[in-house]
C-alpha cells in the first residue's frame, strides 16, 4: 500500500510509524510510506502556509496552494487509483468499520492531508478531498499526530502485517463494535497484596468464561454504557 502524509510537522507523523508493527509493514514493503513537508510544495522565500482569514476572526487559516501543488504531484507518481484523505477535528469520525474499508482497498494510493491551525481553506476540501476524518472529539496541537493514528490502524489490518503478534481473531472485539475485555493478569498470583481473581487460577474453563462474560458487561456498563444502547453518562 502506498501511502503519503503531507504535514508541516512531518517528524511527528514518521516517528510513530517507524517502531515495531509499522517498521515492519514498511521492511516487508507491504507498505510505503513518505512522509512530506508541506513546505515542500512553497515558492515564496519565506515557505508561507498560512494567512489571516477573510471575513475576519482570530487564527490563521492554510493556504491552498501548497495543498494544490502536493497533491497534484503526488497523484502523478502514484499510478492507479489516489483517495485524498484529510484530517480535520470537522471530519466524520474515524472509526474501525473505516479503517477495514480502507485496509480491503490496498492497491488504492492514499494521500493524507494535515489540516494545522484554525482550519484549511475550503477549496482545499472541495476540489481534492474524498473523505474528511477526524480521530474524535479532543483538541490536538498537530494533525499529524491524527494521520499517524489513521495510517496506524489501517495499515495494521492489511494480510502479513500483524506476522504473529496478534491475528484477525482479535478485530471481533475490537472497542465500539461488542463489548470490552475482561480485566487479564499475568505472574506472580499475588503483587504486594493484590491477588490475581481466584477462578483463573481454577483451571475451571466453563467458571472462567462465565466470569469473563460477567467482567465484560460490568465494565462496559461502567466505561461504555453507549456500546450496550445506553445514554452515555455526563463528564
Ligand atoms: C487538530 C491546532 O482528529 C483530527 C484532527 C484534529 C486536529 C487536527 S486533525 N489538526 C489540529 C490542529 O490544531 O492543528
Amino acid at each position: 500500500m502506498l501511502i503519503d502524509i503531507v504535514t508541516i510537522f512531518p517528524e511527528v507523523a514518521r516517528a510513530p510509524l517507524s517502531e515495531s508493527i509499522m517498521g515492519r509493514a514498511i521492511d516487508s514493503g507491504l507498505l510505503k510510506l513518505r512522509v512530506h513537508d508541506l513546505r515542500e510544495w512553497t515558492t515564496d522565500r519565506h515557505r508561507k502556509v498560512d494567512d489571516e482569514p477573510y471575513g475576519g476572526g482570530p487564527g490563521m487559516v492554510m493556504k491552498p496552494e501548497p495543498f494544490f501543488r502536493a497533491v497534484r504531484e503526488l497523484r502523478s507518481g502514484g499510478g492507479g487509483a489516489t483517495k485524498v484523505v484529510m484530517m480535520t477535528p470537522g471530519g466524520r469520525r474515524f472509526e474501525q468499520a473505516i479503517a477495514r474499508s480502507y485496509a480491503a482497498a490496498p492497491g488504492v494510493h492514499l494521500i493524507v492531508l494535515c489540516g494545522h491551525y484554525e482550519g484549511v481553506d475550503h477549496r482545499v476540501t472541495e476540489a481534492l478531498v474524498d473523505d474528511e476524518l477526524s480521530i474524535g472529539d479532543y483538541v490536538l496541537t498537530n494533525g499529524a499526530l491524527a494521520a499517524a493514528v489513521f495510517v496506524d490502524a489501517v495499515v495494521r489490518l492489511l494480510p502479513g502485517a500483524l506476522g504473529d503478534e496478534r491475528s484477525s481473531e482479535e478485530e471481533s472485539f475490537a472497542v465500539g463494535e461488542g463489548l470490552l475485555e475482561a480485566p487479564c493478569y499475568t505472574r506472580p498470583a499475588e503483587f504486594e497484596g493484590m491477588p490475581v481473581p481466584e477462578v483463573l487460577l481454577s483451571g475451571h474453563h466453563g467458571k472462567i468464561a462465565k466470569w469473563r462474560a460477567e467482567q465484560s458487561r460490568s465494565r462496559t456498563q461502567q466505561n461504555r454504557p453507549d456500546l450496550i444502547g445506553e445514554p452515555e453518562s455526563p463528564h
